[in-house]
């Protein structure tokens, strides 16, 4: 009988250890398997789970900070300024955090252990300059020296230079046109707003009516030190156009700015008039926009400029929701020292942990996991929002990933949710059968034409919007990814829809994506251990073989990029150089990726899941968590990387969980 105890008595063998029928009994542990892995691995898990059931809030979620990058707090900081409503306490409390982020060399990353990066770097610079740190200081006067180095402001993202056309720091004329009247676009036309992804749609509709008003309050100092030639503050206008797209793209863009100079009069009125119609219509009602950063502070300033004061009840709910991604703390010395959240994830941190404590051996009736699946049936979104644009006639029935945005389900969350509710045995199953159902549904729903499944939309794949000189940052569109199919196909398979022919085009797509490595693209995570990790156990929950060539090839890779400590581990670099694909420092969130993959595969007595195994039970911290300053979360490949403070806890431990009992049931479970 093997079970793991936590102390509560919450840990139960599994239905399987304990006699009760399941579909297949848990594979008995290999002769040749020492015993002390397993005792470790079983000690690990009772530890990880006592140290996760802690971190359930009293409402029935979890939810790990989702740290990203001081652009959030600069920005925040420069929002304050812009409205007037800066104080020095925040300003102090945020000025602290950024400075904990910067390097010795003066700049600043959008990762742990990252290269520099220029426009996060400006950015941070000038909060600090908000802050009152003067330039001659020593880590700022670091820190310009290499921006000018860089290509200084000219050379930063579209961003940054919005930001800083905000207060005369930049020329307007100097950024890419963003006209209003795009809104009056089409369903149909290229480059309406629905052929954008939902958070580039919510984030470019407010600053049409930013660049629109070309609005400049002067800040309290200069920043020509941040320019090449400090004696040019102002570069005279980038021009240049290349050929093909680019430079059509950039001739629309030099039409558009000609444009503008006629553009006053009734139909640009009517067009930032019904931009400020659909920010209002989509705000959410605890006040945040999309639940993320950039929509919410565009639409604050896009609405301030049209005359809502910051009192208005639209604007106060903005600044309340945004005052709510703020996490607040204390450096060494007792002072107050303020993070900013681009996101929240508690949806998506809920499921994930559910899925985590059943698959480790807590009792799928345990009152925690009740809990958390009456507060994950509560989250489920009954509502159109955006999605339903392309599909006008589809039921709602999906999760988002955070507390309020039911806007923006995403199929992702929503798959995950229906495997963690899958899991609970909860009091009245009709009520759980029923969501789940509306879930699928939409979920099917939401298909696209080649098999596969997007983030957020169906078909959202235009190749327009990438290549507006607007859009120099991040994903603007969301195509089709492995991962979120995976999930997807897990998702149908525990439902008994493994036969059904869309689940079966969702597998052909994933069989169609596997690279000739054996491994598949991380979009949401990093990167192609995140992406084989979600695809393997996918696969073989709908029923392929372990023995299916692309198992085995996956398998393969996967054991070829385990590193010396047993570990595995990706560095974000790998979305920008192949040479890093599979390598990087082991992380308890990619290795546990990687043992979800080839325990799905049937590897579970091979030596590569032993060491894997090892490798967590040794670098478990003693309150049963793992530490992980690395970022294994994707925003945007590359350009925008998460760090989920939660994902190294709830995947080391379903990853014990499964070397220790096996499986997850699902209809078509074969045992080879
Ligand atoms: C993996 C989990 C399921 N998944 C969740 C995805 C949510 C990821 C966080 C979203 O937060 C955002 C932050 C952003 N920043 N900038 C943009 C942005 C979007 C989302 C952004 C970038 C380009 C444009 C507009 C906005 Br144009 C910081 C599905």
């Amino acid at each position: 009988m093997t079970a793991t105890t936590d102390g509560t008595g919450a840990v139960a063998p599994r239905a399987a250890e304990a006699g009760q029928s399941t579909t297949a009994p848990p594979p008995s542990p290999a002769a040749t398997e020492p015993p002390k892995i397993r005792e470790a691995a079983e000690r690990a898990a009772a530890r990880s789970a006592e140290h996760l059931l802690s971190r359930q809030d009293e409402q029935g979620w979890w939810k790990g900070d989702l740290e990203t990058n001081v652009t959030m707090d600069a920005e925040d900081l420069l929002l304050r300024q812009f409205l007037g409503i800066r104080d020095e306490r925040t300003t102090a409390a945020a000025a602290r955090w950024i400075r904990s982020q910067q390097r010795p060399d003066g700049t600043w990353a959008t990762f742990y252990g990252g290269p520099p990066e220029l426009s996060t770097t400006i950015e941070a610079y000038t909060a600090l300059r908000l802050a009152g740190d003067p330039p001659d200081a020593p880590h700022m006067a670091a820190a310009s020296a290499w921006v000018r180095e860089q290509g200084g402001i000219a050379a930063s993202r579209v961003f940054t230079r919005i930001w800083l056309a905000l207060f005369g720091w930049w020329r307007w004329t100097d950024l890419p046109e963003l006209p209003p009247e795009i809104m009056y676009l089409p369903k149909w036309f290229p480059l309406n707003i629905y052929d954008f992804g939902c958070w580039a749609r919510q984030t470019i509709v407010p600053l049409t009516i930013v660049s629109a008003a070309r609005p400049v309050r002067p800040a309290p100092f200069s920043l020509d030190e941040l320019h090449t030639d400090p004696r040019r503050p102002l570069p005279a206008r980038r021009t240049g156009s290349s050929g093909g797209w680019q430079g059509l793209f950039q001739r629309l863009d030099k039409a558009l700015h000609a444009y503008r100079r006629i553009a006053v009069g009734p139909l640009r009125r009517s067009a930032v008039d019904a931009a400020a119609r659909w920010i209002i219509e989509r705000q959410e009602n605890d006040g945040c926009w999309g639940g993320i950063q950039p929509p919410a502070v565009y639409s604050v300033i896009a609405l301030h400029l049209l005359g809502y004061d910051l009192g208005h009840p639209v604007l106060r709910a903005g600044l309340e929701s945004l005052d709510r991604f703020a996490i607040w703390s204390e450096d060494e010395e007792g002072a107050p020292v303020r993070m900013i959240e681009a996101c929240q994830s508690p949806v998506w941190d809920t499921c994930l942990a559910a899925i985590a404590l059943v698959d480790a051996g807590v009792r799928p009736d345990h009152p925690a996991l009740v809990k958390a699946a009456d507060w994950m049936l509560d989250e489920q979104i009954l509502r159109s929002g955006d999605w339903a644009v392309r599909r006008p006639e589809l039921p709602p029935g999906g999760w988002a990933f955070e507390f309020h945005n039911d806007n923006y389900p995403d199929i992702d969350d929503t798959a995950e949710v229906v495997l963690a509710l899958k899991r609970v045995a909860h009091p009245d199953p009709e009520r759980v059968e029923t969501a789940v159902q509306r879930a699928a549904r939409w979920t099917l729903g939401m298909q696209s034409k080649n098999g596969a499944w997007g983030a957020f939309d169906a078909d959202n794949t235009s190749a327009f919007p990438n290549r507006l000189p607007f859009c120099d940052f991040g994903e603007v569109v969301d195509p089709p990814s492995a991962d979120v199919t995976a999930h997807v196909v897990e998702m149908l398979a525990v439902l008994g829809k493994q036969h059904d022919p869309r689940t079966r085009r969702g597998i052909e797509y994933l069989l169609a994506e596997q690279e000739e490595s054996g491994a598949w693209f991380g979009r949401w995570g990093v990167n192609y251990v995140y992406g084989t990790g979600s695809v393997v156990p996918a696969l073989v929950a709908a029923g392929l073989p372990v023995t299916h060539p692309a198992i085995r090839r996956a398998v393969t890779w996967l054991t070829g990029v385990q590193n010396a400590d047993g570990g595995w581990g990706e560095d974000l670099r790998s979305y920008r150089d192949p040479e890093w694909i599979g390598r990087g420092a082991s992380t308890a969130s990619q290795t546990a990726w990687a043992l979800l993959a080839l325990l799905a595969a049937g590897e579970r007595d091979g030596e590569a899941v032993e060491r894997g195994v090892a490798w967590l039970t040794e670098t478990q911290r003693e309150d049963g968590s793992w530490d992980e300053p690395h970022f294994t979360g994707t925003g945007f490949p590359w350009d925008f990387s998460i760090n989920y403070h939660l994902y190294r806890q709830v995947f080391p431990l379903t990853a014990l969980g499964r070397y220790l009992h096996g499986e997850p049931p699902s209809p078509e479970r074969r045992e080879d």
